[in-house]
Parts: C-alpha cells; structure tokens; sequence
C-alpha cells in the first residue's frame, strides 16, 4: 500500500548533542560519499537529497545541562526542527529516510511520523532501550531517553513539551530488537509499561527469522499499520559495524540485520527509516570503511533491494 518510489534522504549532520563523541554528526555525509544515493536510484527510487539540514541557529545557543540533561535545549531544538521536516516530507507522500545523527533524532522521526500516519507502529533495532527519564539516566546523554518522551513516560522537561504535548506513541506500538545493554532503571519501566523486547537472548533462542515474526504479530497483527524503522547502527555487533559511540558485545550478525530490513520491506507497510548513531570518526579505516559500506546496504535492504 505504501510503495511510494519517491525517498528523502534527510540527513541530519549536526545533532551530536545527545551523546559525547564528536564525530556522529559526519555519519550521513560519510554514508553519502559511501554511494547511497546513487545505489538507492539504482535500486528505482526517486531519490530527493536535502542535503544536511544544519539548524544553524540552534548552534549559537548557551546550553548548561537542566537537571543530568546535557544539551537539552540543542536536542530539543532540532529533534522539533526534524519532526517538522520528516512530518512535511510524510505529508507529501514521500518516504522519509533520515541518516543520524545521534538516536536523540528519532524524537523528530516519529514525531513526524506520527503526524501523518497517527496508527503507525515503530519498530527499534538497537543495543539499548533507549527508555531513560530525566530521573533514571546515569549518563545524562539524551540519546539515551528518546522513547521515554515519545511515550510520554518523561514529561517533566519543559523544552521536550512539543514532544509530549502531542498524541504519543502508544506502548503496544513499540517493539524491540536486538537489546543487550539495558540499565537497571530502564529494566524497570520496560516491565511496567509491558512493553515488548525481543533481546539477544531472544535471537539466540527462536532464530531472527521467528523473532521478526512474533516481532511484527505484537505491533501489527493484522499487517495493516505502517511500519516507523528506527535503527541505530549499534545493534550489530560490533566486529560488523565498529564505527559507533556505545559499541555492545553479542550483538546481531551481517544476516540478522539485513533479515530485518528486508522483512520490514516485505511487508509494504514502511513509511519511515532511520539510521542513526555511524560515527566515522571511531575505529580504524577498515572499520569505518566495513561500517559505511554495511549502513548503505542496510538501507537498500529496507528499500526493496533483494538477494534474488
Ligand atoms: N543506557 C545508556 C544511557 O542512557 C547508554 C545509551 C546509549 N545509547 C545509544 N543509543 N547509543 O542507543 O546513557
Ligand atoms: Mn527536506
Ligand atoms: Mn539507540
Ligand atoms: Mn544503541
């Protein structure tokens, strides 16, 4: 239903301010010079490069940590600026595909998704949950939290309030997979909220192939709602993908990561696709060079490309 030849590439090169590693906020432009616009218009899509959106403005601002929150009027600033443009592109009929950029983006992302498409599900590939409060977080880096103020768990920040004034996500909306380093306090409200994580653990036992499935069964029983991709690079392992902030042990395989991509795809349901968290400025040439070449392919996988 949602087959729309017509991709945005948005990249977003300066929100490096969810986390403390410089250097996440050249990943779209390295992911670029990778030859991902031209392998998605080989692919057949109609590829709309915005170029980086620099949210200059927000740069020049004084920014002194509220409470743990580091650079919090930053992040807020342009994931707002992001939710505006992912949720114009939305409105378009266009499908919005965002290089991080940190994960503090994907406030913006589903925002704007949600804006256009208020029934969609998201599903979140990463290491981390993603899921700290102001209260919970020991790093005070916001890429660190941004679920908690998409499901309006964390409403307390005043400058977050356009993310939480608006309709939230919905807990039974949000599946992950791929988890492996979830703080204690995130633990918690995973289990309150009974929200549905597929962990490492649970790849190893049912195989992705299955986890995939009962992945999509949650959020989308019935195949009818479009699908929000987030994924944050750092769910592969890390001797597949090295160059990324938060690098985790045990993570998933070249053939997990893109089995998921290209389920997703399967499903002609996508209308939204992240990848955040490349830093090509962590690991040595050949890692950044194996992470860059790995992000494109993932993304064609997401976008249609197949093995046959
Ligand atoms: N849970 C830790 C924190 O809140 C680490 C978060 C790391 N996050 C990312 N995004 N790389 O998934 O600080
Ligand atoms: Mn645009
Ligand atoms: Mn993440
Ligand atoms: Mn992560």
């Amino acid at each position: 239903a949602f087959n729309w030849r017509e991709t945005i590439v948005e990249t977003e090169w300066m929100d490096n301010g969810g986390q403390l590693h410089r250097g996440v906020e050249d990943g779209p432009i390295s992911l670029v010079g990778g030859g991902l616009i031209k392998q998605l218009k080989d692919l057949g899509w109609q590829v709309n490069f915005d170029l980086h959106h620099q949210f200059e403005e927000v740069n020049a601002l004084a920014d002194p940590p509220i409470g743990k929150l580091r650079n919090p009027r930053l992040v807020a600033s342009v994931t707002e600026s992001v939710a505006k443009v992912v949720g114009g592109h939305a409105k378009n009929g266009e499908l919005p595909v965002t290089l991080g950029g940190d994960h503090s983006l994907a406030m913006g992302t589903i925002s704007g998704t949600l804006e256009q498409h208020p029934d969609a599900c998201v599903v979140w590939i990463d290491a981390h949950a993603d899921i700290n409060t102001a209260e919970t977080t020991g790093s005070g880096n916001i890429h660190g939290m941004p679920v908690s103020f998409l499901l309006g768990i964390e409403t307390s920040v005043p400058q977050f309030a356009w993310v939480t004034g608006k309709p939230l996500l919905k807990a039974d909306r949000l599946v992950y997979i791929g988890l492996r380093d979830v703080d204690a306090g995130e633990k918690r409200i995973l289990k309150e909220r009974n929200i549905k994580a597929f962990s490492m653990h649970e790849v190893d036992k049912y195989g992705i192939g299955k986890v995939v499935k009962m992945a999509l069964d949650h959020v989308n029983p019935k195949r009818d709602r479009p699908i929000h991709l987030s994924f944050d690079v750092d769910a592969l392992d890390p001797s597949v993908a090295p160059s990324t902030g938060t690098p985790a042990r045990g993570g998933l395989t070249f053939r997990e990561g893109h089995y998921i991509c290209e389920e997703i795809w399967a499903t002609g349901l996508l209308v939204a696709l992240d990848l955040m968290e490349v830093n090509p400025s962590l690991a040595d040439p050949t890692g950044i060079q194996q992470t860059v070449t790995i992000e494109c392919s993932l993304v064609r996988s997401a976008l249609g490309e197949t093995l046959l």
